[in-house]
Formats: C-alpha cells, sequence, structure tokens
C-alpha cells in the first residue's frame, strides 16, 4: 500500500492528528504530528523533504520520535511529595498541593522577612524552552514581593555571546546559512551539528555546499559525526588550545602578506599599532603579538605545534588555504568555548575572520555567535526585578556557599557586592542543580548544608538528581500537557505551536497554577495573573508580536497548524554596510570599529588578568598544566545525539541509539590494558566514573571523550555509574565572562578490574 493510502485509512479508522513541537532545550523545533485514537497516542510522525517543498523540512530525529516514550512513561513523578531524609537522599512521602502550597508560602514569607529579597534565587533551567515558562513566570512574582537575586549569561554560550558583543558590539553578525554554498571553504571549528542540533537549516546548508563541492573541514579532538557524514577532512586539536592554533594561523597570514590590510585599516581597532587607541603603545597590538616584537615569541606552526598537537605544515596549509579561498565560512560551535579561558578560541576566530576580510561578505562568515534573527520573538511578560543584582548563571553555587564574599570581581552586576547567600531556590524544568552543573560531589555538598540553602523547590517530571535534593518536590507537566509557544534555537524563520493532547498525568500540573496559588497567600493574585489562565497568557503575548509582525496568521489558525513559516525576505549580508563604510555606518561598539583590541578589558578590573587582545594563554588544567603529571588525559564532553542534555536517558529505546561509553585512543587504551567494552574507572580529584570503554580512533591521542547529560548514579562508595561527566567537572570559571568551564579537564583512566585505581584517587 502507497504511504498516502495508509495516511487516508487511518484517518477513517478514527485517527486524529494534532500537531505539535518540542519545547526542551534542543536546536532543533521540528515538526511533531501526534496520531491519536481514542484519547490514546498511537504514535508520532513528522514532516518529510516532500511535504516542505521548498523550505528547508522540520524533520524531527530519533528522540522526536520518542518523546512520548520519553514523557508519558511509566517513571513519572505524579504527586507533590515532601523530603523525609536527608537532602539529596531521595527519600519523599506524598502530600496533598494545599500542603505543599502552604509550605511554599510559609517559606517563602519567612526567609524573605529573614534574609531579604535577593536571597531568593530561580537558577538557569532549559527543559521548558517555549515562549511561557513556570521558571519566568516564578521570577514575575519573586519581582511583586521585592525581587530576587538574577543571573545573566547562560551554560551554552557564556563566553562565545559576550566577546563577540565585545568585538562587533552585537551578536547580530550571521549571514544566513544558505550563504554557505557560495563559500570556497568550509571549516568547521569545535561544530557537530549533525549530532548536536543547532537548527534544521545548518545541516540542509552543509550538505548543499558540499554537494557544489565546497571542501569542508573539521577541527576538534573528536572526529564527530557531522565530519563523518559529510566526510570532512579532519583536524585534531587538543582540547582547550584552540586559540593557540588561531595564533598560529594568523601568524602565517601575516608573514605571507595574505591579510586583507585595508579591511584591517578601515574597520577594526588595535592590529597594528598605528589602529590602537591614542596613548596605547604599539607592543599593545595584535601585530606586536603574533610577530614576536612584544614577548620574543613569535607564534609559528612550530610554536603552536607543541601546544595543540597539530603539524606545523597542517597549520601552515590550514591558514594560507583559509586565506586565499575568497569567500571562506569558518563556523564555530560552542565546543571551544566552554573551556578555561574560552573566550580566546572564539575572538581568535573573529579575528581571523577579519584578517581574512570575511565580515560582511556573502559567502564569508564572521565568526563568533553570528546570531541571525530577522523576526522579533515574542516576549514574556516580565517585569523589572526590583532586587537588580545578578550573577553569572554558573556561579550559584558559591552564591549558595559564600554569597556575601561576591563582588563586581566575580561578576557581581548591579552592585559592588552581594548582601548574603541565596537560601531559597525554585528550580523549575531543570536539571542544574545536580546534573548538569560542574562538580556534582562539592555541588552536593554544598546543597546538603541545610544551614546555606533552607529551602529547595523542585518541579520536574521525573526523578531526576537534581529532584533528589528537593524539599518539596512538585510533578510537573510534560509537553504533551500544556500548551505553548515554540520557537528555533539558531537560524530559522517560523512559530510552532505546541498542542497539548492528553491531560495531565495523575496530579501533575502547570507551574503556573500553584504559582496562582502561592500568589494568592501573599496577596499578590491579582498583579502576578492579572486574572489570565495560561492560555489567556499565551493568546495576550501571541497577539503583542503579531502586533509586530502583522504577517503571522490569527492565534487558533496557528494552533491548528502546528507552525507558521515567514515569507523569505530579501538577502541580507549581516554588518555589510560597517563593514563598506564604518565612517558612515560605525560598529556598535564604544570606538565604532571592530575592538581586536578591546579598551574594555584593558581599562577596567579585567586587566590584571584577561588579556585585551585574542591571544593563546594556558589555561589551568590544560594538556600544559603540571597536574597532567597526575591526571595525564584531557577530558572533554559533547552533547550526544540521542539525548537533550539530561533529557532522554532514561528512555532504554534510546540509550541502545548511544550507549553511555567513554572514548579512548587505542594507544591510550593499550597503554592501560584497556579493551574495547571493558569497564573503566575514569577518576580525578573530584570523582570518579565506572563506564565501559569504547576504543577508537575517532579521538585524538591523549584525549578521552564523554557525552555529557547521562543521569548521575552514585554507587555506595560515590563512584558514578552512570556516566555523569559532571562527576569530573569543576566549578572553575572563565576570566572575562564568568562562563563555565565545563570541557576543561584533566583525568586518568583504569581498567575497573584493577586493583590499582585506588593509586589514583
Ligand atoms: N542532540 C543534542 N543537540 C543539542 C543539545 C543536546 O543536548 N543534544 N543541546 C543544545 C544546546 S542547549 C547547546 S548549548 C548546543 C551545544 O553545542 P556545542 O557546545 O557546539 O556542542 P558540544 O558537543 O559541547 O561541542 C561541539 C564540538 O566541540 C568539540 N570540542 C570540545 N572541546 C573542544 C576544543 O577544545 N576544541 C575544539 N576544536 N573542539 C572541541 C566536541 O568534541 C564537539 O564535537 O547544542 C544544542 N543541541
Ligand atoms: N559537563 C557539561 N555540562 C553541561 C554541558 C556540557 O556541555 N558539559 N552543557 C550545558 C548546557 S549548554 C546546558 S543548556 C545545560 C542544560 O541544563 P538543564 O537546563 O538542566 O537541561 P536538562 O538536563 O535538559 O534539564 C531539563 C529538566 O527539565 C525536565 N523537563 C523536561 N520537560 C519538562 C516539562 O515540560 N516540564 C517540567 N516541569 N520539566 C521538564 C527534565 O526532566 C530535566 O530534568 O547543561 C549544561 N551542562
Ligand atoms: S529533539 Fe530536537 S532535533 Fe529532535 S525532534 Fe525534537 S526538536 Fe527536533
Ligand atoms: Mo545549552
Amino acid at each position: 500500500m502507497k504511504k498516502k493510502d495508509a495516511e487516508v485509512r487511518r484517518m477513517t479508522e478514527g485517527e486524529r492528528i494534532i500537531p505539535t513541537m518540542g519545547i526542551n532545550n534542543c536546536g532543533g523545533k521540528c515538526v511533531i504530528r501526534v496520531h491519536m485514537k481514542d484519547g490514546k497516542i498511537l504514535r508520532l510522525s513528522t514532516e518529510t523533504p516532500e511535504e516542505a517543498g521548498d523550505a528547508v523540512p522540520l524533520t524531527a530525529c530519533a528522540r522526536g520520535l520518542q518523546y512520548h516514550k520519553t514523557f508519558l512513561g511509566e517513571d513519572r513523578l505524579l504527586y507533590p511529595m515532601r523530603r523525609t531524609g536527608k537532602r539529596g537522599e531521595g527519600k519523599f512521602r506524598r502530600i496533598s498541593w494545599e500542603e505543599a502550597v502552604d509550605t511554599i508560602a510559609s517559606e517563602w514569607i519567612r526567609i524573605r522577612d529573614a534574609y531579604g529579597p535577593g536571597s531568593r534565587y530561580v537558577p538557569y533551567a532549559t527543559g521548558v524552552s517555549g515562549l511561557l515558562s513556570g521558571r519566568e513566570f516564578a521570577k514575575r512574582l519573586l519581582s511583586l514581593d521585592g525581587g530576587y537575586l538574577g543571573y545573566y549569561n547562560s551554560y551554552s554560550s557564556a563566553c562565545i555571546g559576550p566577546v563577540t558583543e565585545l568585538m562587533y558590539g552585537t551578536r547580530q553578525c550571521g549571514n544566513p546559512p544558505e550563504s554557505w554554498a557560495d563559500s570556497r571553504l568550509i571549516i568547521l571549528w569545535a561544530h557537530n551539528p549533525l549530532e548536536t542540533k543547532f537548527d534544521a537549516e545548518t545541516m540542509h546548508a552543509l550538505r548543499r555546499a558540499k554537494a557544489r563541492g565546497v571542501p569542508i573541514i573539521s577541527v576538534d579532538p573528536r572526529r564527530n559525526e557531522t565530519a563523518a557524514a559529510l566526510d570532512a577532512e579532519w583536524i585534531p586539536v587538543r582540547p582547550a588550545t584552540d586559540s593557540a592554533l588561531l595564533d598560529a594561523m594568523a601568524y602565517v597570514i601575516l608573514e605571507r602578506g595574505l591579510e586583507d590590510r585595508a579591511f584591517l585599516d578601515r574597520c577594526c581597532l588595535g592590529f597594528d599599532g598605528a589602529h590602537l587607541p591614542a596613548g596605547v603603545p604599539e607592543s599593545e597590538s595584535v601585530e606586536a603579538y603574533l610577530t614576536g616584537r612584544k614577548d620574543g615569541v613569535p607564534k609559528t606552526p612550530e610554536w603552536a605545534s607543541q601546544i595543540t598537537g597539530v603539524p606545523p605544515e597542517t597549520i601552515e596549509s590550514l591558514a594560507v588555504r583559509y586565506a586565499t579561498a575568497k569567500p571562506a565560512a569558518l563556523i564555530q560551535g560552542y565546543g571551544a568555548q566552554r573551556h578555561a579561558y574560552g573566550e580566546q578560541s572564539a575572538r581568535g576566530g573573529i579575528l581571523l575572520s577579519c584578517m581574512t576580510g570575511n565580515v560582511g561578505v556573502w559567502g564569508g562568515w564572521a565568526c563568533g555567535a553570528a546570531d541571525c534573527t530577522r523576526h522579533p520573538w515574542p516576549r514574556f511578560p516580565s517585569l523589572p526585578n526590583p532586587y537588580g543584582r545578578k550573577i553569572p548563571s554558573f556561579l550559584w553555587t558559591d552564591a549558595v556557599d559564600r554569597g556575601a564574599e561576591l563582588t563586581a570581581l566575580d561578576g557581581v552586576k548591579g552592585a559592588e557586592r552581594l548582601d548574603g547567600g541565596i537560601k531559597m531556590i525554585l528550580n523549575i524544568a531543570g536539571n542544574c542543580l545536580i546534573n548538569q552543573h560542574g562538580n556534582v560531589n562539592r555541588t552536593a555538598e554544598i546543597l546538603r548544608d541545610e544551614h546555606k540553602c533552607e529551602f529547595i523547590v523542585v518541579s520536574d517530571l521525573f526523578m531526576t538528581a537534581t529532584a533528589k535534593f528537593a524539599d518539596i518536590l512538585l510533578p510537573g507537566v510534560s509537553m504533551f500537557e500544556c500548551d505553548n509557544i515554540s520557537l528555533p534555537w539558531k537560524y530559522g524563520e517560523f512559530v510552532g505551536f505546541s498542542n497539548a493532547c492528553v491531560p495531565p498525568l495523575g496530579e501533575s500540573r502547570q507551574e503556573y497554577d500553584w504559582l496562582c496559588e502561592v500568589a494568592d497567600r501573599l496577596g499578590l493574585r491579582e498583579s502576578f495573573s492579572e486574572w489570565l489562565s495560561w492560555d489567556g497568557w499565551l493568546r495576550r503575548q501571541y497577539a503583542e508580536l503579531r502586533g509586530r509582525e502583522p504577517e503571522l496568521p490569527e492565534y487558533d489558525e496557528l494552533r491548528r497548524t502546528g507552525l507558521y513559516r515567514y515569507k523569505k525576505g530579501p538577502r541580507r549580508v549581516a554588518l555589510e554596510a560597517e563593514c563598506r563604510d564604518p565612517a558612515a555606518h560605525p560598529f556598535p561598539t564604544p570606538s565604532g570599529r571592530i575592538e581586536l583590541y578591546a579598551p574594555e578589558v584593558a581599562e577596567t578590573r579585567y586587566k590584571s588578568f584577561f588579556p585585551p587582545i585574542p591571544r593563546y594563554v594556558e589555561p589551568p588544567e590544560g594538556p600544559q598544566d603540571a597536574l597532567a603529571r597526575r591526571w595525564p588525559l584531557q577530558l572533554i564532553g559533547w552533547h550526544t545525539g540521542r539525548r537533550c542534555h539530561s533529557v532522554h536517558d532514561n528512555n532504554p529505546n534510546l540509550v541502545k541509539l548511544d550507549p553511555q561509553r567513554l572514548w579512548i585512543h587505542p594507544q591510550d587504551a593499550a597503554a592501560r590494558s584497556i579493551g574495547e567494552g571493558d569497564e573503566v574507572l575514569v577518576c580525578n580529584d573530584r570523582g570518579r566514573v565506572r563506564i565501559p570503554a569504547h576504543v577508537t580512533d575517532r579521538v585524538m591521542r591523549g584525549v578521552v571523550a564523554l557525552s555529557q547529560g547521562a543521569w548521575y548514579r552514585p554507587e555506595k562508595d560515590g563512584t558514578d555509574a552512570g556516566g555523569c561527566i559532571n562527576t569530573l567537572t569543576s566549578l572553575a570559571v572563565t576570566p572575562y565572562s564568568r562562563g563555565n568551564t565545563q570541557h576543561t579537564i584533566l583525568v586518568e583512566v583504569r581498567p575497573a578490574v584493577a586493583e590499582g585505581c585506588a593509586d589514583v584517587v
């Protein structure tokens, strides 16, 4: 039977199809169709390329077609609970919603009155990344009640985002990915978009470029899935050393006179002595650093080779190819910036784009965050936070542990220092209290101390590692039980609708509902809810968006179809006018130029610990650190295709696709008598993971890799048998953006059977 006939038959047999879309923090945002009969979900399907016609198809991946198996499984939390054991032990008893709400309201008031508004915190949590979320509603209620300690920055692009703004003055420096078909060379730098979804456009555009014969190179310590699928040339680089490689490429370009001097002179601040701010000596320029005039060390390929492990001739040829293929696109993922000094690799990419004149050019690429947002997002109905102070999102553990000590030097914004620690946490749809944060053993220790954080509320679907640390644990609803508006993550111009199709499981509730009840007890119901339901808020915020984007359909029409694709606009090249004539169209930076040299860094609190230009800085816990004598292997994580962070790790059908295992190079494995599939212990001073080994030459020598997001499953002796990489990561932050450094870790690996593991921990 033909596919179309099968569809028709199903429909006539009483099958209903409801369009929906994921709302987790996956870059995709694909079309999902829920096939229902008699109130039950039969299966999910998705958009085919034929259906998409000329548009880029929003075809779901394996996770998307398993959403119902993951989210409606038997392990769902079904009723509110109160902690009975020690915090973190995971012992709870069932309570009524009334008791849960009463407890939250009374602890809320007690903590506010005892410690002030800045003692309340709603952590970074991305399980619900649709337009409306319980997380943002919690902040709205806190704002009405005196405020809360806010956060800025993310776990995703903590370095690349802020430095793109530092250098270009905007993150909107990306052309649409379709421009890559007109590139002459593409370099994917720490980027694995086949597996680690940023959107649908990226892979579509890369495949098109490949079909047109554009050479593609991948710079990554692993031969990642994208490199394998596109048969890209693979240049392995030691983790956390990318900026040395970029420095040497810049050196080669300069030595050979291949730089676009006219562009540098016209648009950039600080490439050479003649283009530095008045009064800054020539020795501070990029050129003085590269040639060695500043420090006596020319940044030659030989110099970089020692650091990066990339052969000098490869560096030389990579630089020449990039500088002479015009236009060329060096495209950065976020993997090289989730590192100690992650700012510098992101800045180094921008420097190279400028040196090669690839900014403001169709087929070129400006590097950095490269956002390209042509349509505005709907707004969440936020309110100003009267407390005003903010911390970098990764620093919350310090704010619990030693809040009163945190100052502007640590990244506190809105005041010179915090006035105390975090005492109440409302964690909604996130696993960053444990699983996704750094150093879970240290984090658990901080959270276990009830004198520090006194009250923790968690709303989730499952008994996650974070949920186990709740004092009050609440059952949230999944995408199948609650409407939302779903939006593209990186590239893509559409608005999606996530349709509810089954009633909430058990006693589970949308967080907005119980927050309304807490608001009642605080006497803030009216101003909090404006007497709108969740549906009412969705309609209101969508109407507001439609006011700005009249091309959008009526709300009910969007809900019926599940997707609206914006009409295609004219071709747009980011920063084109600025690059052509920066005098008439200055870059939105303080100097009006691309700040290769950043006065903001040179003249402010950063000056003693962060260089004003992009350049390699030896990272702590990098390959050259003395610690490497004890912990000789560099460990990196990546975002696997079978999970969205920690979501789906409880779905056995998906586990089969990519079982949790440690990638290790054959020579490193042989040196430790480790064979394929053997159980190994991965250890450092912070913790220990027991996991099977995967011996493969797809990871470079000296590096091991473990995908991030596996559930933390500690055994009695504290060894994690789930393969959660954050058992081994640190709480260290980067110098400028105070971002997470979760990819910079040193470890040792031993066969799990060996008695000898004791000698490494
Ligand atoms: N399937 C899936 N897709 C996702 C997500 C998910 O959880 N699952 N999460 C989404 C979110 S929120 C985000 S922020 C993004 C994350 O996107 P990214 O941060 O780009 O993803 P990563 O996998 O961490 O890193 C990308 C690549 O960088 C490599 N890498 C690591 N360290 C280095 C280094 O020092 N140098 C170089 N050159 N390469 C390095 C890794 O091996 C990996 O192949 O993905 C989004 N998409
Ligand atoms: N070592 C290391 N750590 C990392 C990263 C890394 O690369 N390496 N990546 C970092 C990045 S980029 C990010 S963005 C963070 C992500 O960190 P988190 O935001 O914590 O992401 P998730 O693990 O997806 O957690 C989402 C939680 O929401 C729950 N959830 C899902 N859907 C719903 C819903 O509809 N309602 C409710 N109430 N709950 C729901 C899930 O069960 C899950 O517990 O992790 C960071 N952590
Ligand atoms: S998990 Fe991401 S890529 Fe997969 S279907 Fe959902 S949105 Fe699309
Ligand atoms: Mo992220």
